[in-house]
This record gives C-alpha cells, structure tokens and sequence, in this order.
C-alpha cells in the first residue's frame, strides 16, 4: 500500500489497517445486515450491503440515501441494520458522510469520544449518486482531511420508483422512461456516465478509488477494506445485477456480473493514491491473458435488451471495443491524445 498522503494536523481521526481477506473461507462469520429485508430475490444490492458492512466489521457507521436499499432495508419499526445507520435525502450521501466524519473528527478532538478508528460508509445509488448527488460526492472527495468512505451501488436505475432512467442506464435499455415502441425502437441513446472514472480524473484528493462486482465478492470486500485503511475521502463504485430492472430469472445475479466483467463492460480497477491498477478478470484482459466474450452474451440473458436487433447491439460492442482499444487507459479514461499536434512545432 502506498504511504498516507501528508495532509498536516488535519487528520485527527485514527484509521486503522484491515487486512484482506485471502478467500472466502477466511470471511468472518459476524453479520452486521442481516436477515428480515425486503429486496427482491436475486438483489445484488442486498448483497453489497451485506457484504460491505462485513468487510468493515462493527465499529463502522453507515449512512444511505433514499432508494431500494433504503426502503427495502428499513421498514417501518425494524431494520437489518445491526450497525449504527441513519438514512439521509436521495442527493446527500456526500454531505451526510462528510458531516458525519466530521462530527466524529470534532468530538474527538474535544475529548468527548475515544480517538478510535471508526469507520463511515455513505452509500447511494446510482440515480442518488451519479445523477442527482453528484455534486456533494464532488465536493466531499475534494476534502483530504475527513476519513470516510462512499459507496454507489449501481443497478442502473431508479430501482426504487419503478425502474426510471438514470446517467448509469445503459444504452438502449429498456426502462419505464425508455419503453420500446414500434415507431421508434431505442429510446436511450445515451452512453452511460463513467462515474468511477470522471471522479479519478477530476479529484486527486480522493486517496482511493475502485469500482467493483459482488460477483468477484472477496475482492469487492477487499476494496472496502483497502478504502478504509487509507482513510481520507475514498469511492468505490458497484456493479449490481438486479433481477427487476434488468428483466431476469433472479438465480442469474451472479452470473450476470461475471458476464459484465468478461465482456468489457464493466472493467474492474482500482486508483490508489493517483496509481491506476486493472484487477482480476480485467486485468488479464488488459493483459492480453483473457480474451474479452461478446457483449453479447451479456445482452441476451436480460429482459430490458430483448428489442435489441443485431445491429443495436454491434453498436453496443462497438462502444465497449472504444473503451478498451481507443481510450488513453483501456476501460478508464477517455481521452486521446492529439498526436499531430504534439509533433506541431511550438
Ligand atoms: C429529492 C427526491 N426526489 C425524488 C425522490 C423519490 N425517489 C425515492 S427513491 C428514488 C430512486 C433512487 O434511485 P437510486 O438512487 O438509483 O436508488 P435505487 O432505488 O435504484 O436503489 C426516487 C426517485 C426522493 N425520495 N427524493
Ligand atoms: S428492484 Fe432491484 S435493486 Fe431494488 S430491491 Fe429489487 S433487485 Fe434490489
Ligand atoms: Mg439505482
């Protein structure tokens, strides 16, 4: 791991080293989401939840913002929260998370708490994330001084309503707000948002950022340990297979994210302390050990492609092909560099 960033006297509040977990087998066996919820069968949020509370351990507060993991987790009286957790407004996960670290930082500070390393995780999802509380993750990542984590749990979108379109929609999807129809076929045209990436690019003060799928679940975990270890303000971005938005038989959960993962679309990565690594299955692809499958053996298993003629989804992987061979860092950054330009003269 790299050494901490110098931020000076600021960072009062301890952090502390969590190993990773070396497989499943060495997980341990506490829970601190359990069970009693309300997500549909085969929800892979549910499982980020549970999965991120677990590789945190108990001293960890966690904050949500309005969405399915909110009201499914949260019903009136009773929770499945063992952990402290407050929910916060659909846009706020940054401010609520900055707010909170914040708190914890001050009352230690004055003597009011023991200085200890407690851990605070925001999550949001990704229409309470990348669209509308995109803002205050922005400013929250520009604060190297507060340690905290936030996690966007991505099901590509706004579940909770009834599967409106979100910035994370992929395109062409199938959506409440994007219906197919016989006059006009594709009603999303739109790409979707590089969350993870645009935040690497735009906030060097966020001291990690990884995006990640509980289908690789160790590794996911280990993010969540990593983040929290470094401490500052950290990101990491989830991947989640949801059974009713993307219109599949819910034993497909795990499938699915394997299947993003294989074909490109959603590459696994990490960015510690401005150094960018590819991970897993993404890194042998990168590495030229794992030929990437066709999107479209992604595509065909979910219900919200089904319009999908061949020549939508040449497109689809004509856009995946751009990532990986055209961008600056395959499936990371998309710019490219004007090569004329560098050999103009001055
Ligand atoms: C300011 C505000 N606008 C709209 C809503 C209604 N609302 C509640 S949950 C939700 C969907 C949130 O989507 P996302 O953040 O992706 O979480 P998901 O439901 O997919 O888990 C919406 C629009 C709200 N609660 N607050
Ligand atoms: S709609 Fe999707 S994200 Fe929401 S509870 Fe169901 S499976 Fe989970
Ligand atoms: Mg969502």
């Amino acid at each position: 791991m790299a050494p901490p960033m110098n931020t000076g006297l600021l960072r009062i509040q301890p952090t502390q080293q969590l190993d990773a977990f070396k497989s499943v087998k060495k997980l341990p066996l506490e829970e601190y989401f359990t069970s009693g919820h309300r997500t549909c069968q085969g929800c892979e949020s549910a499982l980020v939840m549970k999965m991120m509370v677990k590789a945190a351990g108990p001293r960890t507060i966690v904050l949500g913002s309005t969405g399915c993991m909110y009201v499914a987790n949260t019903t009136y009286y009773s929770t499945s929260w063992v952990v402290p957790w407050m929910h916060t407004q659909l846009g706020s996960s940054g401010s609520a998370g900055l707010g909170a670290a914040a708190a914890l930082k001050a009352l230690m500070r004055k003597g009011k708490m023991k200085k200890e390393p407690i851990n605070v995780i925001a999550f949001c999802g990704d229409g309470g994330g990348a669209d509308m509380g995109l803002s205050a993750i922005s400013a929250t990542l520009t604060h190297p001084d507060y340690n905290l984590l936030i996690l966007m749990y991505d099901n590509e979108s706004y579940a909770n309503t009834d599967i409106q379109l979100s910035g994370s929609t992929p395109y062409g999807a199938n959506t409440t707000f994007s219906p197919p129809g016989s006059v006009r076929r594709i009603m999303h045209h739109r790409w979707k948002k590089n969350m993870a990436g645009m935040l690497a690019a735009g906030h060097p003060t966020c001291r990690y950022i990884a995006t990640v799928c509980m289908s690789y679940g160790v590794q996911a975990m280990n993010a969540v340990r990593k983040a929290l270890s470094i401490g500052g303000p950290t990101f990491i971005h989830s991947l989640d297979p949801c059974p009713k938005g993307w219109d599949y038989d819910p034993i497909g959960s795990h499938e699915l994210g394997a299947l993003a993962v294989k074909s490109g679309v959603w590459p696994l990565y990490e960015v510690e302390e401005g150094v960018v690594r590819m991970l897993g299955k993404s890194k042998d692809i990168a590495q030229g050990r794992m030929k990437r499958i066709p999107v479209r053996d992604y595509l065909r298993k979910q219900g919200r492609f089904a319009h999908f003629t061949d020549e939508d989804t040449e497109y689809f992987q004509s856009k995946v092909d751009e990532m990986w061979d055209r961008w600056l860092i395959p499936g990371i950054i998309p710019f490219k560099k004007d090569v004329e330009e560098d050999k103009a003269p001055a």
